[in-house]
């Protein structure tokens, strides 16, 4: 089967902007690729609808789609092995499994091999709707991220000489203290809240980067995440009450239990924190990212995507984090002003943002063009060194020109 003829023809008359995206449909029940076909174009989808997964692969080879909506249990190849065959060649692609006969295995299969949601039948075509609108978002939010890292550069911090690397570390662990970066609402120019920076006094560990690269090889990445947020939680006692502290995880910081358990102080302030996780950063080794993550938002941290275009690494963090906030890296944020690509590129993302209901900071600005310019734009909150650089807790910061 292919596309429906009648239902392309009659989505052709609609404008392009009220196309919420291409869905591809599988299932080997007719009936149900008969209601789709004919449902989801009147909600804006246009729609493709094939009764075997082999056609679909095909279908997918040849188009571009946005969503894959796929029933689970199928004769032939199944919905598990054509979500294992469309990762083989697309990261990123939003597919949404259904099945009228859910299974723990099946729902665990699928969310390793990244599925974007497992939905049992009968589903309602109300919450249909809301899935499919929200994958086609992320996968759009995909390509202007993968638009944005080809204008980030990377920059690799290394940690020099490593010899005597334990004793070093340890003496970094002993002094390590954090210093505060204001982040500054754009309607106003108050305080939103500060990000907390690691800083140490051990001369050959410069820099947050050498820090963790140092931590990593000593196997000290627990040690360190719990020393940083120690310091946060006696840091928050001098916070004025409706700041937000930013702070830094390392993936593997997710695999500390320490991170979310009660016994933790750092949890009893976890409604005053936004844990940034940086999209440089690997996921794919951290199992159950969604849960983990879960249950940190339970406790009520909220989550934000770091350095947003910096390193795309095509592994859906950005769909698995669902975050609250997006934090632009600072290479889309430099020369914005005069820089037309980076202007498109910025409102995008501020405007899927809104719809998302995600808040977007731009940090690293360092002139008043910028600022203005990212104003402009839509940015919500504002960090870099044009109001403040990183300093004890808590400086003020200026909004006007310094
Ligand atoms: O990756 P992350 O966003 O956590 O990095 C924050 C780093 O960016 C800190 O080391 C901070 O000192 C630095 N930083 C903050 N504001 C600016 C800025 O305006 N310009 C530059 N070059 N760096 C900044
Ligand atoms: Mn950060």
């Amino acid at each position: 089967m292919s596309i429906d003829q009648a239902d392309s023809a009659s989505l052709n008359s609609q404008t392009a902007n009220s196309i919420h995206g291409r869905v591809l449909v599988v299932d080997d029940d007719n009936g149900i690729l008969r209601m789709l076909a004919e449902a989801l174009p009147a909600l804006n989808f246009e729609v493709a609808t094939h009764d075997n997964a082999e056609d679909g692969l095909r279908a997918l080879a040849a188009t571009d789609f946005d969503v894959i909506l796929t029933d689970l249990l199928m004769p032939g190849m199944d919905g598990i092995q054509l979500l294992q065959s469309i990762r083989q060649h697309d990261l990123e692609i939003p597919v949404v499994l259904m099945t009228g006969t859910p299974t723990v295995d099946s729902a665990i299969q699928a969310l390793e091999y990244g599925a974007y949601r497992y939905l049992k039948k009968p589903v309602r075509l109300a919450e249909l709707q809301t899935v499919l609108l929200g994958a086609a978002r992320q996968h759009k939010m995909a390509h202007l991220r993968l638009a944005a890292a080809t204008i980030a550069g990377e920059a690799v911090v290394r940690a020099g000489d490593l010899a005597g690397l334990e004793a070093r570390f340890g003496l970094a662990l002993e002094t390590l203290r954090m210093d505060f970066q204001p982040i500054l609402n754009a309607k106003d120019g108050t305080i939103y809240g500060y990000e907390a920076l690691m800083r140490c006094d051990e001369p050959s560990i410069g820099n947050p980067g050498a820090m963790l690269e140092v931590a990593e090889r000593v196997n000290g990445l627990h040690a360190l995440g719990r020393a940083v947020r120690e310091s946060v939680v006696k840091s928050i006692e001098e916070a004025e009450a409706g700041w937000s502290l930013f702070v830094n995880l390392h993936p593997e910081d997710l695999l500390d239990q320490q991170l979310g358990s009660p016994t933790e102080a750092f949890s009893k302030i976890a409604d005053r924190v936004v844990l940034e996780i940086t999209e440089r950063s690997r996921l794919e080794r951290i199992p159950d990212v969604r849960s983990r993550i879960r249950a940190l938002r339970e406790i009520g941290f909220r989550i934000a995507v770091d350095d947003l275009g910096a390193g795309y690494s095509g592994l859906a963090s950005f769909a698995q984090l669902e975050p609250e906030i997006v934090k632009l890296d600072r290479s889309l944020v430099q020369h914005v002003d005069s820089t037309q690509t980076k202007q498109k590129l910025v409102r995008s993302i501020n405007a899927l943002s809104r719809d998302m209901g995600v808040t977007v900071v731009a940090e690293g600005v360092e002139t008043v063009a910028e600022r203005d310019s990212l104003l402009e734009l839509g940015c919500d909150l504002f960090q870099g060194f044009l109001f403040a650089r990183p300093a004890p807790p808590f400086a003020s910061a200026n909004w006007e020109t310094p």
